[in-house]
């Protein structure tokens, strides 16, 4: 595993998130700690999926700085990504489905009360995460989809926005020609990857998660992958862990991954070990899931951090105090070579 230390602080502002409606403020109080649950390490830890986990660990750790409010920490981080439309798998920017509709997933969770907020196909919308913290703390439900959640976003104050940038339209139509949707199981896109998910342990020793994503590139109107599906694109429990996945989300589905690495991290498994017998799970049901991008970090409550990927190019953000760090994840089925 090589190791890459990026630079401290002194990346990417907050300022891109100042006028969320109603949001919970940057000075608001601070989640209460679950009792016993005490942060053994000291200092807070954010774990994020691929290099732009980077801007939104830093986002976070600014935000944890000031309130340390860790879900309003997550939240704040995974926006930026998704305001960044160079990030073509999420927010706007996001590539859009076989229509050429930016359709977008988000889901939050409170690893103390095991609260989550999820939104589902929703078009229009620039935050989706933040709107399934609102669903989460405003709504008596968990996961609200397409028009609905749209709907319930307007009512809280959020504005619709064009999330079809030029350059995903532009790719949309190369593409258009030769587009036919390839069903479940019939291997992941190349251009569909790059989810934000992160995972942050507060000082106190409370965990948080969310993830935020257009899904998967080209996908057929009202497709759902595994992102803003708890137990399938992120889990916590201040008790345990967190765990947030990335790739192809009918692969997850299927293994409940997030879920189960959080189930076998209960039983006193390492992380990675954990992970790696999940993707194990997911290969031994298909093999051609070797060849599938999966991939996935957990963060344990005694500061360990764990990932796994079945393919190369994974790559994870680690936040420790003001520490940053990008770390390239070794596959766990390398592509064999060519004579
Ligand atoms: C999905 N898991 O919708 C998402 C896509 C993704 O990295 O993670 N890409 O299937």
């Amino acid at each position: 595993m090589r190791r890459r230390t990026f630079l401290k602080n002194g990346m990417l502002g907050i300022g891109a998130l100042a006028g969320l409606p109603g949001a919970r403020g940057a000075f608001a109080a601070p989640e209460p700690a679950a009792a016993g649950r005490e942060n053994r390490v000291g200092e807070p830890i954010i774990v994020s999926t691929w290099s732009h986990g980077m801007a939104a660990n830093n986002a976070a750790a600014r935000i944890l700085q000031v309130s340390g409010a860790g879900m309003t920490a997550v939240v704040r981080g995974i926006m930026i990504p998704e305001a960044d439309p160079k990030v073509t798998s999420v927010g706007r920017g996001g590539y859009p489905n076989i229509d050429g509709v930016v359709e977008l997933d988000a889901a939050v969770m409170n690893g103390n009360t095991l609260e989550v907020g999820a939104v589902a196909g929703m078009q229009g919308i620039l935050h989706p995460i933040a709107v399934a913290e609102k669903v989460m703390d405003e709504s008596p439900h968990t996961l609200l989809v397409g028009a609905g959640a749209k709907q319930f976003a307007l009512s809280k104050g959020f504005t619709e926005t064009n999330l079809l940038t030029d350059g995903a339209k532009k790719a949309w139509e190369a593409r258009r020609g030769g587009l036919k949707y390839k069903p479940a199981g019939s291997g992941a896109d190349p251009d569909n990857h790059d989810t934000i998910g992160s995972v942050l342990m507060d000082a106190s020793g409370s965990i948080f998660a969310g993830c935020s994503t257009s899904g998967a590139a080209w996908k057929l109107p009202g497709r759902v992958g595994d992102s803003p599906i708890v137990g399938h694109g992120l889990y916590c429990d201040s008790d345990v862990g967190g765990v947030v996945a990335t790739g192809l989300g009918e692969e997850f589905a299927k293994i409940c991954g997030s879920f189960a690495v959080i189930e076998l991290m209960r039983q006193g498994v390492e992380p990675t070990e954990a992970i790696r017998q999940v993707l194990e799970r997911a290969v031994k049901r298909d093999g051609r899931n070797k060849g599938r991008l999966l991939a996935m970090v957990a963060l344990r409550r005694d500061g360990t951090v764990g990932a796994g990927s079945t393919t190369p190019g994974f790559q994870i953000a680690v936040t420790r105090g003001t520490k940053h760090e990008l770390t390239d994840i070794a596959p766990l089925y390398p592509p064999k070579k060519k004579d």
